[in-house]
């Protein structure tokens, strides 16, 4: 096997120059099987650009890959076998560099058994760095790990550390179709080009990008990937049955690199694919034919992760149609699918879109809860319930969905969006790992409980405690974690994701996904590093790229919706202001801005009770004007203008000064940038400038809209004299 080379295609974090130091040097690769092949072929590749040794067992080696079974083992790596389990432990983290924070769930074992399917352990000794693991996949998490290292894995001397991932499944969805869709077009929320799997009806026939995608992917960690949009159309539902020969042969390219393909399914299959009269999920025809489809799935792709459905949600079919709930939906695939081990992962997405905008009662924020905590306990072993992590749609500021918490005995997948469909569509520098790090940080039940990252990992890790007021604690018991999910930001643009810049979140949401806990500030540095691992002055590059980047998401949050309020982008596209866009839809977003006010009352007390869907203290700290975070203020509470926030702000000031500032942010990133020219290759400079040109001229609208809008509603002057429209 070769590694994929593209020639006109950006390399993203995996540049021939992050392979110098190996490269560059003698290594050893002891093991068999197609992932220990892989890793042969990586080194290889690197070795045959750099000049260095792919040594022979027996010959001395500054690297050793190598399995725990394999033998004979040179000194080194013998000697790494043979050190006493507590030697070898430490912390599980993933992070390359000593500044990255935050440790895997469960410390790790010593370094013999105990790493699991995709564990490894990395150390220096004597001169020798060396990676053992027990099983193929933990081998190439390790190369890539000596990759991320460079030329610090071969300094000083580092005691052994074993590194094993967080969550079970780090999974990409991608929402492509195979059709260009008259309104989504070949990739719903798409904006990096085509896709790389489909195109115009047919499957895009280059694998040369896809195995380099899966390469790029595995380098972060991530381990699944669902290969079709979750509104599955006409065309797409045929991936199920007589276009399976597609979905194998992206199987085939992946796997290499450890990824297992999953499928978006869409529930009314046996009546669009199979001519049945139902696809009730109690039906003996129905299961039978799912039981058969599904049989002939995994004898064309043996190692199919499973299927994804969006369900009774945005107009997709489902199980309401029969009365039946999404357990007994959920479940009909679950039990088709455990036989050969696969998972379905079934979305929680489920509200009304058709509601009456006059009807102040219905919230959607409350939907997902409201559907799915009741059926906690119901759900199949595999059966992973799949939730936004806020509780609307991915907007710049939402609070983490309260289902998170409210489902212990299910196996729950938080899912997050790497596209930027409402933080700037690739068109803005948003990078999104501080966002992701506040909702995996966030502990519903306060400093003491596990936090979201604990209970996406699941299992050994957390457990529900009844005489604790139901509240989890460390120990066991709960339901295994279903991992974490995110939306794909790629595409077969050249930079992969439009933005040469959001390569960063997809860089990031599969570390974060291996380390929950690792800092966004490393990640970035860790990407930095990686990407622009050639070219003059590193340093002043990453000095730029630090400030144009770290801050970029409250910078975004600035100049858009104000203090968690959402959805002010217009309607269809989401691209762009559009205050009311909403206000009079049946999307059930609002956010009720009049004269006198703004914001949505969330609150038991006098709203739709939404705040008591939050164990405690976040049910209190949310229902109470005095103790709601600021950010979140307009999202739990409708206040008048003149409320004075936490910060000493009025509400209508903070709008008119966070507007001001944010676009001033904006033109300011664009200035660093104009500075950096000639830092980095040109094509790409200049493709992040048309996109800053492009920032900058947006900001500017949403200030102006926004401050206007808010102006005009409320009649306050800013404070400051400062020109509103
Ligand atoms: O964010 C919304 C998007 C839809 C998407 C939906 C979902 C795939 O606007 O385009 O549909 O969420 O998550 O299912």
């Amino acid at each position: 096997m070769t590694t994929p080379d593209l020639t006109d295609v950006h390399p993203a974090w995996l540049p021939p120059e992050a392979f110098r130091a190996i490269g560059s040097r003698r290594t050893l690769v002891l093991g068999d099987g197609p992932l220990v092949e892989t890793v042969r072929a990586e080194v290889a590749q690197a070795c045959a650009r750099y000049d260095g040794t792919v040594a022979a067992p027996g010959d001395e080696a500054d690297l050793v890959l190598a399995l725990t079974t394999a033998t004979p083992l040179p000194p080194a790596a013998q000697a790494l076998l043979d050190e006493p389990a507590d030697a070898a432990s430490g912390a599980a983290t993933g992070a390359a560099s000593g500044t990255a924070s935050g440790a895997a769930s469960g410390a790790a074992s010593g370094a013999v058994g105990g790493l699991g399917d995709e564990g490894y352990v990395l150390a220096r000794l004597g001169g020798v760095t060396v990676v053992l693991a027990d099983a193929p996949a933990g081998l190439l998490y390790g190369l890539f790990h000596v990759v991320r290292l460079g030329e610090q894995a071969f300094g000083a001397d580092r005691p052994a550390r074993a590194h094993r991932p967080a969550m079970r499944r780090r999974m990409l969805d991608h929402w492509d179709n195979i059709d260009v869709h008259p309104v989504m077009g070949q990739v719903e929320r798409g904006y990096s080009g085509g896709s790389i799997f489909w195109r115009d009806g047919a499957a895009a026939g280059d694998l040369t990008r896809v195995r380099a995608y899966a390469r790029l992917l595995a380098a972060t960690g991530v381990n699944a990937i669902s290969v079709n949009n979750v509104n599955v159309h006409a065309t797409e539902a045929h991936l199920l049955t007589d276009r399976l020969g597609d979905v194998a042969a992206i199987a085939d390219a992946v796997r290499p690199y450890g990824i297992r393909v999953h499928l978006s399914v869409n529930f009314a299959s046996p009546i669009a694919l199979g001519g049945l009269a139902t696809a009730d999920p109690l039906d003996e025809d129905v299961r039978a034919w799912w039981a058969a489809t599904t049989e002939r799935v995994y004898a064309t792709i043996p190692d199919f992760g499973g299927y994804v459905v969006k369900a009774d949600s945005e107009g997709q079919p489902g199980p309401f149609a029969y009365g039946r709930t999404h357990a007994d939906g959920a479940n009909l695939l679950a039990g088709v699918l455990a036989p050969y081990g696969g998972v379905v992962h079934w979305r929680a997405f489920v509200y009304n879109h058709r509601q009456d905008w006059r009807d102040r009662s219905t919230d959607r924020a409350r939907a997902a809860f409201d559907h799915f905590a009741p059926l906690d306990g119901q759900f199949h072993d595999n059966a992973i319930v799949q939730v936004k992590h806020g509780p609307l749609d991915f907007q710049t500021r939402e609070p983490v969905s309260p289902v998170i918490a409210a489902m212990p005995a299910t196996r729950l997948a938080v899912e997050l969006q790497v596209t930027q469909e409402y933080t700037g569509q690739q068109r803005h520098v948003c990078y999104l790992a501080p966002m992701w790090r506040e909702v995996l940080g966030f502990r519903p039940w306060g400093q003491d409980g596990p936090d979201v990252a604990a209970l996406a990992t699941g299992g050994q890790a957390v457990s529900r405690s009844l005489a604790d007021g139901g509240r989890p604690a460390d120990g066991g018991g709960l339901a295994d974690g279903g991992g974490l999910v995110a939306v794909s930001n790629v595409g077969d643009d050249r930079y992969w994701t439009g933005h040469p810049l959001a390569q960063a979140n997809l860089y990031a949401f599969g570390r974060l996904a291996w380390v929950p806990g690792l800092d966004p500030t490393a990640l970035l540095d860790e990407w930095i590093g990686l990407t622009f691992a050639a070219g003059p002055d590193r340093e002043a590059l990453g000095r730029t790229l630090h400030e144009m980047m770290d801050g970029s998401w409250r910078t975004y949050e600035r100049y858009t919706a104000p203090l968690g309020v959402g959805f002010m982008v217009r309607p269809g596209h989401h691209y762009g202001p559009d205050v009311d866009g909403y206000e009079y839809t049946p999307w059930g977003t609002y956010h009720f801005a009049d004269r006198d006010g703004v914001g949505v009352d969330r609150t038991r007390a006098t709203g739709t009770g939404y705040t008591g869907q939050y164990p405690q203290p976040w049910s209190e700290v949310y229902e109470s004007l005095d103790t709601c975070p600021d950010e979140l203020l307009l999202f739990f509470h409708h206040v008048p203008y003149g409320h004075v926030l936490q910060s000493g702000s009025t509400v209508i000031q903070h709008i008119y000064d966070t507007h001001f500032a944010g676009a001033e942010q904006a033109a300011q990133t664009r200035l660093r940038w104009e500075k950096a020219e000639g830092l980095v290759d040109p094509a790409l400079w200049a493709r992040v400038k048309e996109r800053l040109d492009e920032q900058v001229r947006s900001a500017e609208e949403w200030r102006d809209q926004v401050n206007a809008y808010f102006f005009r509603k409320s009649g306050v002057p800013d404070a400051h004299g400062r020109r509103i429209h």
